[in-house]
C-alpha cells in the first residue's frame, strides 16, 4: 500500500493564538474510524428526516412546519455525505443502520401507538441533544471543509430541539408520565450508543467526557425549559446509570 508523505499531525494556529494539533485526516486509521462516524451521522440525519415527516402525520396542524424541519435534515445528510467524499471515505451504512436500530424501533412503535410525546422525546430531545453534543465536540478537531458544514448544521439542530420543547411544554400535564417512561426506555440506549462510538470518536480526537457533558447539558436544559423540577430531572438522568 502506498504511504503518503505527510506529518502525523498538522499544527495550525487556533483563533486564540495558541497552537493545537489536529488529526491526520489522510491516515488509514482516521479514514477507517471516519467511515463509521460519517455513516452514523448521515443515517441519523436521514432518519431524523423520516421521523419529522412521521410526527407530521400525528400532528396535522404542524405538518407544514415539520416538513420544513425534515427538509433541513435532508440538507444535513447531504452536507455530511460531501464531508466523507471530500476525505475519500466510503461511509459504512450497514453499520450505521444497525447502530440506530433499537432507537428506531422504539420511535416507530410510538408512531403506531400515537404517542406524540414519546416521538418528540426520542427525536427532538434525545437525538437532537446527541447531535448537538457530537457536532460541538467535532468542530474544533475537524478538517476545514467539514467544519464549515458542521457549524451550519449545529445551528439548525437548536431549532429542532426548540420545536420539541415548545410542544412538550404546552402539553406537559397530559404527557408527564409518558415522558418519564420514554426517558426510562430510551436514555439508556443513548448511553449505549455513546459507548459504541467512543473508540472511533477518540481516533477523531473527540473526547468521550466532553460528548457526555455536552449531551447532558443540552438535555437537562430542555427538560428545565419544558417544566420539570430539578428533582425530576435528576431522577431522569439516573436512568442512564442503572440500565
Ligand atoms: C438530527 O438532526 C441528527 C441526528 C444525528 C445523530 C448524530 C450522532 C452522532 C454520534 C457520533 C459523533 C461524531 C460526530 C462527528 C460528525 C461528523
Ligand atoms: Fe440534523
Ligand atoms: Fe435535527
Amino acid at each position: 500500500m502506498p504511504t503518503l508523505d505527510v506529518p502525523e499531525v498538522a499544527v495550525v494556529d487556533s483563533p486564540g493564538g495558541s497552537s493545537e494539533a489536529l488529526p491526520d485526516f489522510t491516515s488509514d486509521t482516521y479514514k477507517d474510524a471516519y467511515s463509521r462516524i460519517n455513516a452514523i451521522v448521515i443515517e441519523g440525519e436521514q432518519e431524523a428526516h423520516d421521523n419529522y415527516i412521521a410526527i407530521g402525520t400525528l400532528l396535522p396542524d404542524d405538518e407544514v412546519e415539520l416538513k420544513r424541519l425534515a427538509m433541513m435534515e435532508m440538507k444535513h445528510a447531504k452536507g455530511f455525505t460531501s464531508c466523507g467524499k471530500n476525505l475519500g471515505v466510503t461511509p459504512d451504512m450497514v453499520f450505521a443502520k444497525e447502530f440506530f436500530a433499537p432507537l428506531r424501533d422504539n420511535f416507530q412503535n410510538a408512531v403506531e401507538e400515537d404517542k406524540v410525546a414519546t416521538c418528540l422525546l426520542i427525536q427532538a430531545l434525545l437525538i437532537e441533544a446527541f447531535a448537538i453534543a457530537a457536532y460541538h465536540t467535532y468542530i474544533p478537531v475537524s478538517d476545514p471543509f467539514a467544519r464549515k458544514i458542521t457549524e451550519g448544521v449545529v445551528k439548525d439542530e437548536y431549532i429542532h430541539l426548540n420545536y420539541g420543547e415548545v410542544w412538550l411544554k404546552a402539553n406537559l400535564e397530559d404527557c408527564r408520565e409518558e415522558m418519564l417512561e420514554a426517558n426510562r426506555e430510551n436514555l439508556p440506549l443513548i448511553r449505549k450508543m455513546l459507548d459504541q462510538v467512543a473508540a472511533d470518536a477518540a481516533v477523531l480526537q473527540m473526547d468521550k467526557e466532553d460528548l457526555i457533558e455536552d449531551f447532558l447539558i443540552a438535555y437537562q436544559e430542555s427538560l428545565t425549559e419544558i417544566g420539570f423540577t430539578t428533582r425530576e430531572i435528576t431522577r431522569m438522568a439516573a436512568a442512564a446509570l442503572v440500565a
